[in-house]
């Protein structure tokens, strides 16, 4: 259920106010405030599936801190694939236990937790579904690695049945639990391929003149991995059950996420966000960062003029927040945002890590297939109109990324940094890097 609405004020809402949440009352949602502005909308409980992820564990301590009550649900997926990989995160996370105990000290709340795989086990997620009765599900647990995903076909194998079973489940249990629950899922920009051609990327749907008539149609997609191709799929089933079953969901195109640490993840060490480097997870900017801060040449992937899209975590945690105040309502088509907040080439990045470490360039064969050269612009309008504050590439947190990545420097194994992984066996993977790697 969507259990309460909120307003910035204590004032009475307008009549027309009065008449609307009458209606949807009416309709089943319980009324709580309303913002003067504008309505907002937030449950009382979320639950975080994924939320022992680089971005579900930072998104749950944030809803928590606003107040919902936050129950995570993940099956640890993610900490046995740093062990099949012989790599792990940077930065020492702590257990599942142990952060939420850090949690109730540092903050007096508490986070619960159920440990379900959600694509194995969707018996257990109806249950978790009837018993919690939750305002709001977000949706991060899925296997999100371009490369892990392009390493074998037992690779692509588990990256499909992972997520499109994970998330067909999760639609059959919230239509089976009979629950008016507002599902917020971690998308990607890569659904739409990266080429705007000169004209901004719109907010999921495209306006097309077909037999001289107008409409809006999805964005034709145009994934390059087998993971991206998972996120088109799922985008394939929200449009189904939104339809059918007038599901609210809404779906967030994020770009390329840098930066580790949040407001509520500093609080305490046993807090730490996870950071990925490797080969397979770890994600262009906080490579860079990262290589900077040891001493590593910076490993950019053919021309590198590859533009991409990007967001720092803690305007991650915060779109999360603002889709899930904002719901479509029931028999609305998908809700879609693109939660980017600007774009950079990989060659622009590089320059400025290696202006700012004094570590060298080095560019690589690409071990993957796709355009090196692309013109990239992106519309994030919803957002912004949402309030949403944009943290930039700004020195001093690209200075915080590179602390914190010097301070766990002796956990870094250099010879997880290359990127193994190829899109087809005919590549031929570029070792060059190995013989240079000179640490500080
Ligand atoms: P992550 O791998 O750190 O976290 C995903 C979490 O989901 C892990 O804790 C994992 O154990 C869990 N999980 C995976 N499959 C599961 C299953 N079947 N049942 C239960 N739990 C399961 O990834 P992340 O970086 O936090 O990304 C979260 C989401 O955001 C992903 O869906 C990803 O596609 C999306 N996203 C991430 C980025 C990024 O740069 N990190 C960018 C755009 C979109
Ligand atoms: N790249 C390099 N050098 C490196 C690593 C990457 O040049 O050391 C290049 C890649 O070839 C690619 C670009 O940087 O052109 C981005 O790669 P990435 O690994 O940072 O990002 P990607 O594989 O696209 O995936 C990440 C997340 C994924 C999310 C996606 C958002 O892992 O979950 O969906 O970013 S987006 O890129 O906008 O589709």
């Amino acid at each position: 259920m969507l259990t309460r609405r909120i307003r910035e004020d204590d004032q009475k809402p307008p009549p027309d106010t009065q008449i609307l949440l009458a209606i949807l009352f009416a309709g089943g949602i319980i009324p709580g405030r309303v913002s003067r502005d504008r309505e907002i909308f937030m449950p009382e409980k979320v639950i975080v599936l994924g939320g022992d992820g680089f971005c579900g564990w930072p998104t749950a301590l944030h809803l928590s801190a606003q107040g919902r009550d936050v129950l995570i649900v993940d099956n640890l997926s993610r900490r046995k694939i740093d062990v099949e990989l012989g790599c792990d995160s940077l930065t020492p996370i702590a257990t599942m236990e142990d952060r939420l105990e850090a949690w109730r000290e540092v903050s007096g709340r508490e986070i619960r937790f159920a440990k379900i795989d959600l694509a194995q086990d969707p018996s257990a997620l109806l249950k978790l579904l009837k018993t919690e009765r939750p305002g709001g599900v977000v949706h991060f647990a899925e296997q999100r690695a371009a490369p892990y995903s392009m390493k074998s076909s037992a690779h692509k194998i588990y990256t499909v049945n992972n997520n499109v079973n994970a998330t067909n489940n999760l639609l059959c249990a919230i239509v089976e639990s009979g629950l008016d629950v507002h599902l917020v899922h971690l998308g990607t920009m890569g659904v739409y391929g990266y080429d705007s051609s000169g004209k901004p990327i719109p907010e999921g749907y495209l306006t097309v003149t077909a037999n001289g008539k107008e409409r809006e149609i999805p964005y034709p997609p145009s994934p390059g991995s087998i993971y991206h191709m998972t996120k088109v799929l799922d985008a394939q089933m929200f449009a189904f059950y939104a339809r059918n079953d007038l599901l609210r969901i809404t779906d967030l195109h994020q770009g390329i996420v840098w930066g580790t640490n949040t407001k509520e993840t500093s609080a305490d060490e046993r807090l730490i966000n996870r950071f990925d480097y490797d080969g397979d997870y770890g994600t262009v900017l906080n490579r860079f960062l990262m290589q900077g801060a040891i001493g590593h040449p910076l490993t950019v992937h053919g021309s590198g003029g590859q533009k991409r899209a990007f967001i720092h975590i803690r305007n991650t945690v915060e779109c999360v927040r603002l889709a899930l105040e904002n719901p479509p309502g029931r028999g609305d088509r998908v809700e879609i945002f693109n939660q980017v907040t600007e774009t950079h080439t990989v060659r622009d990045l590089a320059a400025i890590v290696s202006k700012k470490t004094g570590v060298e360039i080095r560019h690589l064969r690409n071990p993957r297939i796709e355009v090196e050269e692309n013109d990239l612009a992106v519309t994030n309008d919803k957002f912004m109109k949402l309030g949403l504050n944009p943290v930039t590439l700004e020195e001093g947190l690209l200075d915080e990324v590179i602390s914190v990545a010097r301070k766990y420097a002796d956990r870094c194994d250099p010879s997880r940094i290359l990127s193994t992984s190829k899109w087809r066996a005919d590549i031929e993977i570029d070792e060059r890097i190995e013989e240079s790697v000179s640490p500080l």
